[in-house]
């Protein structure tokens, strides 16, 4: 019995990275990830990238949440550059952060008169609705360099909000986090403190030409603190494009020191590669962001995880991108309904939002698939629900397996719903028993369908015992 259960866990393992798991969201575009925990979950704040633009056209924010790093629901995108009525461009990097049950989202965004400037919307739940929390931006100086703006609350409860393109800004947020004491202070920088010194005036070209310096703090700070030290994680340079870097304090207001380069030189296929640090069931991740998804790159940019160990005096140790990402840290129960669009890997499909159900799988294709992993079905499951809408017949959806082609447990004919938004719950025996930890393949098929016709809209699934 121990060597079955040991060549299984061993098999169950070598299956999870044999697997593609970064980027983690296939879907949209979801760069300058900002992760989040709130009641044991895990929530990724992110922003919105258009490709086929040649910047970085950005009109909206999304989130994402998952339980176990490798299951990822789509919330939507509840805020956009509507939200914010000072807002005219490029919704650009951001981060939210809880504090007594309300969810403060800091966002930066460009504003009428070409500067960028930082706003904050407020919600009662961290998937929104999120309002502007003041009809006006929290941080406006007339300048460009107010972006990626990152906030942290310290144990003795004061707030700081960081940011900066170039120069590096902070303030101390007031308890309400909607206004800030004082006046917006600049850290200095020095090779000391982030390993180079920018200089005023360098563009992005000019810094790319120099030969000799090490790094310079270029945007997208992530803030934090470990063990009483304090982290700023940031986007720094190489001669090439950016890399992520950090310098450590042991106050939250510097001196900083510079403590190195985290990730560096690595094939992302994108000048940007905007991070956040958090730990989480007991282990340290990097979010990061690559160009790696069909039709990314620079400006189609993807949220991407690593897992890392802290070295044992607090220094991040160099961290190399995978394929494979990350693997579960806990299994996902089938028995509970469970989201469609909650996802490990997807193809040939995509999410929509309306407002009668939320968010769900739109535009599913013949030989698309999701893939929901590490599902515990325990003893064994009889009957499997899912709630679809087709305007048309003709679409097919197979339950599988562990594999792509594994073994069929269900296959459904979908019916006409009466319209592409009409949803309806269909129930079927499943024809093989099932029990244990899987990888689940929701599989589309059609019966005598054109390839790249729409099949239906999925909506969400659950097992019965
Ligand atoms: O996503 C737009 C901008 O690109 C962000 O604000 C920067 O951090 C960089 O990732």
């Amino acid at each position: 019995m121990k060597k079955i259960l040991i060549t299984l866990s061993l098999l169950y393992g070598g299956l999870g990275t044999l697997f593609a798991q970064n980027p983690v969201i296939q879907t949209q575009f979801t760069p300058d990830p900002a992760p989040m925990i709130y009641k044991n979950k895990l929530y990724v704040f992110t922003g919105d990238d258009q490709p086929g633009f040649d910047f970085y056209t950005m009109t909206k924010w999304r989130i994402h949440s998952s339980d176990d790093m490798v299951n990822w629901t789509d919330h939507g995108s509840p805020i956009s550059l509507e939200s914010f009525s000072w807002a005219r461009d490029r919704a650009w990097a951001a981060q939210c952060i809880e504090r007594n049950g309300k969810f403060y989202w800091y966002i930066c965004a460009q504003t009428v008169d070409n500067n960028m400037a930082i706003g904050v919307a407020v919600s009662d739940s961290p998937t929104g609705p999120y309002k502007d929390a003041l009809g006006q931006p929290l941080i406006s100086t007339g300048s460009w360099d107010n972006i990626d703006p990152t906030v942290f609350i310290d144990d003795d409860g004061q707030a700081y909000l960081y940011w900066g393109n170039g120069h590096l800004f902070y303030v101390k947020l007031n308890k309400d986090m909607t206004s800030y004491e004082g006046k917006v202070t600049e850290v200095q920088q020095s090779v000391e403190a982030f390993g180079g010194l920018r200089r005023p005036g360098k563009s992005e070209e000019v810094l790319q030409k120099q030969e000799k310096f090490e790094d310079v703090y270029v945007e997208g700070p992530w803030f934090y603190k470990r063990n009483n030290l304090y982290y700023l994680m940031y986007a720094g340079m190489t001669n090439r494009t950016e890399c992520l870097s950090y310098a450590t304090s042991p106050s939250p207001i510097g001196p900083w020191k510079y403590q190195g380069k985290i990730m560096t030189d690595q094939p992302t296929n994108s000048f940007t590669n905007h991070g956040g640090i958090i730990d989480y069931k007991g282990k340290s991740y990097l979010f990061y962001h690559t160009g790696l998804l069909p039709k990314g790159g620079s400006y189609g940019r993807s949220t991407a995880i690593e897992e890392f160990k802290y070295n044992a005096d607090g220094s991040i140790p160099k961290i190399t991108m995978t394929k494979e990402g990350v693997n579960a840290v806990g299994t996902l129960n089938p028995y509970q309904r469970t989201e469609a669009e909650t996802m490990a890997w997807s193809e040939k499909c995509n999410t929509k939002e309306n407002k009668k159900v939320g968010v769900y799988v739109s535009d599913i294709r013949v030989g698309g698939h999701i893939k929901v992993r590490a599902v515990d079905f325990g003893k064994g499951a009889s009957e499997f629900s899912a709630s679809v809408a087709a305007g048309v017949d003709g679409g097919i959806l197979e339950v599988r397996l562990d594999k792509i082609d594994g073994t069929k447990i269900v296959q459904i004919e979908i019916p006409r719903t009466g319209g592409w938004e009409e949803f309806k719950t269909l129930t079927t025996k499943i024809s093989e028993s099932v029990s244990g930890v899987h990888d689940v393949y929701f599989v589309f098929q059609g019966k005598n369908i054109t390839a790249g016709r729409q099949l239906f809209n999925f909506d969400f699934w659950k097992f019965n015992p």
